[in-house]
């Protein structure tokens, strides 16, 4: 068997027994994709990722790519070859595409719900084969010519990076030094150094094209004054196809890290040995307002990532446990001869267990609920209320995603005890691979800061407001026909908890324009709301699927069921009545931190 664990049931009971996604298969741009396709894909794909996807997933980890600073090139593993072969040759790298470049035109939350199968599987695969998404967002944005680019990079499945990161430009992206310098023949020559690049280099595609955040010649500091290039590897005949000359744009390190090793992580240098030319995408400089619509869909793919590998993190430790046999019951406990039992029975194992059951199951949800979003966007691009919800989601998926799975995995690990610490069990490498994913896209103090300053003041409140009301119309509905009660009760009160964090830290930011240090205290609490607001939300998608499942249970039991109502209840019971604390230490913050001198520390 190999490591990883999929979880294909959960999938489709969130799509379609809770998500409502039955209503918009095979109709308007989904109509290709009905219910039968869907869960056809869905199983193909879990196939595929508990299998020869996840063949190398040790392999890139072990046996990670090999740099050969000679020649700035890269030799990935044969074994990591394989499983990417299978990837492309199966159409999978296309799966997301609308119909208009090939794709099969299925909904955002049919692709969230495969791609987590992928990534838990072998995150790395999933990175190196986001080359055709990239030429999506091209074609989207692009001029004719690079839409003819985007096109053949689909059909060849050429590889994509996104490149903002510089050595003195990592979180604060508008510091970027490098520079854009105009051609007489309307191409540009880029100049300057970009660090930790993913995917910049490596052997399974014949062209990668970089998407460049740069700064021309003349242009205003911060993000505003960077425009963004395409700048291949390999020049490009557009009308036959045909690679030209190489480009100069070179990988001149490659990082070794502490996981996700199979992912290259690069130095990219440009025009240090001939000319870097690029192309200024759609003729226009609203660079960072390009990269954005990427890192929207990478910062969802990092949060899936992280929630996947708490997936099989949380199923591995499962299975341990249900053959571990280690102590009596705890009632026999004083009785030495009493029989041994698996550690499931010990309530402290359970305990641990159902924590991480909760936040895997219920971080999944959220991913897919947040897709809902992403699919009305497809149906409707004017929708701005989903637009909104999903600008809302997106630092909770990513943000809370990422934190939450890597605490999560560490009580994955505790539950294999010892065994859990070598690398005979997969889950001391998920741990390694997973903390990544709170650091790129944005690092969880990002993400914080996103939720409240944009998402929350700038939308002045409109969307969490919404989310909020619906949250507090479950609460006080009759949900779960009484079954539910106290549990709708400790939501509604975790849902005012949360309110009234996010108005005390408005007081503070609209007090900070009269006393400017005001705003310290919205800074020294911005992930703390991230978080419970995660949380919060969390619960009551959890919840949600409990109302399902307790109509279904009044057909028969079935564990499955039964398990989705066990979770629920716990997480009201055991983590929401906790944002009651979160909420007092945010009302209690004052100026001490911030005045205390450097020295202190
Ligand atoms: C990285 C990659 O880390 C790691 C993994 C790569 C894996 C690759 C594989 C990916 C696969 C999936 C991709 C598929 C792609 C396509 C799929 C297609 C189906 N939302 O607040 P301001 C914009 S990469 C939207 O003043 P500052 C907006 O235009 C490195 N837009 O910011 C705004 O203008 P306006 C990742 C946003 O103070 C403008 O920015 N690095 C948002 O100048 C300025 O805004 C990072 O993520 C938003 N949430 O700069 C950097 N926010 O206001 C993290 C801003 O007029 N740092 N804009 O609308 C930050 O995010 C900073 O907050 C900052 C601050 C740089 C934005
Ligand atoms: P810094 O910005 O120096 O942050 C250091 C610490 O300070 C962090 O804890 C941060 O949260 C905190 N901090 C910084 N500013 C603030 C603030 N204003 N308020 C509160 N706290 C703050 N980049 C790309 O462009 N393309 C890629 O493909 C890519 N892939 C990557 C792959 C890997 C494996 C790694 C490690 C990085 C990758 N990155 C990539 C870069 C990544 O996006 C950055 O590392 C990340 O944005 C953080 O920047 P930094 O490392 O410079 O940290």
């Amino acid at each position: 068997m190999g490591h990883y664990k999929s979880n294909v049931r959960d999938l489709e009971f969130n799509l379609f027994e809770v998500l409502g996604r039955r209503e918009i298969l095979g109709t308007g741009p989904f109509a290709e994709v009905d219910e039968e396709v869907a869960r056809s894909i869905l199983d193909e794909v879990g196939r595929l990722a508990t299998g020869v996807l996840a063949d190398s997933f040790e392999e890139g980890d072990r046996h990670p790519p090999v740099f050969d600073a000679a020649t700035g090139s890269v030799r990935v593993p044969d074994g990591f070859k394989k499983s990417y072969k299978a990837l492309v040759d199966g159409g999978w790298t296309h799966l997301d595409l609308p119909a208009e470049l090939g794709g099969p035109g299925i909904p955002r939350s049919l692709a969230w719900a495969t791609a987590e199968m992928v990534l838990g599987a072998n995150p790395a695969l999933y990175m190196y084969g986001a080359g055709p998404n990239f030429a999506h967002t091209l074609w989207q944005v692009g001029n004719e010519e690079q839409k003819r680019f985007a096109e053949l990079a689909i059909e060849r499945n050429w590889g994509a990076t996104m490149v903002l990161t510089e050595p003195d430009a990592g979180s604060d992206v508008g510091a970027g030094r490098a520079k854009a310098v105009e051609q007489p023949d309307g191409t540009w020559h880029i100049e300057g150094v970009k660090r930790f690049i993913t995917s910049a280099e490596q052997d399974m595609t014949e062209n990668i094209f970089h998407l460049v955040l740069a700064r021309p010649e003349g242009h205003g500091p911060g993000t505003k004054g960077l425009s963004m290039f395409l700048v291949p590897k390999f020049h490009v005949d557009l009308e036959t196809g045909e690679l030209g000359e190489r480009n100069g744009v070179y990988v001149t390190n490659v990082e070794k890290k502490m996981g996700l090793k199979a992912s290259t992580t690069c130095e990219l240098t440009f025009g240090d040995k001939h000319p870097a030319v690029g192309w200024l995408v759609g003729d226009v400089h609203e660079g960072i307002k390009q990269m954005f619509m990427v890192i929207e869909h990478a910062r969802m793919m990092v949060g899936t990532k992280a929630i996947a590998t708490l997936s099989t993190g949380y199923l591995n430790a499962l299975e341990y446990a249900r053959a571990r046999i280690q102590g009596a019951d705890m009632t026999k406990m004083s009785d030495k001869t009493a029989p041994r039992v698996a550690i499931t029975h010990h309530p402290d194992v359970r305990r641990e267990l159902m924590l991480q059951k909760a936040y895997a199951e219920g971080m999944r949800a959220l991913v897919l609920y947040t897709a809902t979003f992403q699919d009305a966007l497809i149906i409707d691009p004017e929708d701005r209320d989903a637009q909104a919800m999903n600008d809302l989601l997106l630092p909770i998926v990513k943000g809370v995603g990422s934190e939450r799975s890597y605490e999560l995995l560490s009580r994955s690990l505790q539950t294999l005890g010892g065994s859990g610490y070598l690398q005979d069990y997969p889950i001391e490498q998920y741990i390694r691979d997973a903390k990544i994913d709170s650091l790129y896209e944005g690092t969880t103090a990002i993400q914080g800061l996103d939720l409240f300053f944009r998402k929350i003041l700038r939308n002045q409140g409109a969307a969490i407001g919404a989310l909020l009301a619906e949250i507090n119309e479950f609460a006080g509905s009759e949900a779960g026909n009484g079954r539910l009660k106290e549990e709708r009760k400790l939501l509604a009160e975790a849902a005012a908890e949360v309110k009234a964090m996010g108005d005390t830290m408005a007081g503070w930011a609209l007090a900070s324009m009269e006393s400017p240090h005001e705003v310290y205290k919205v800074g020294l609490n911005t992930t703390r709301l991230l978080l419970a607001l995660g949380d919060l939300v969390i619960g009551w998608l959890l919840l949600r699927q409990a109302e399902v499942a307790l109509a279904k249970l009044d057909d028969g039991e079935d564990p499955f069921y039964l398990g989705k109502v066990g979770a629920a209840s716990f997480f009201a019971k055991t983590v929401l009545p906790r944002l009651a604390a979160e909420r007092r230490v945010l009302a209690a913050t004052g100026q001490e931190l911030m005045a205390l001198p450097e020295e202190a520390f």
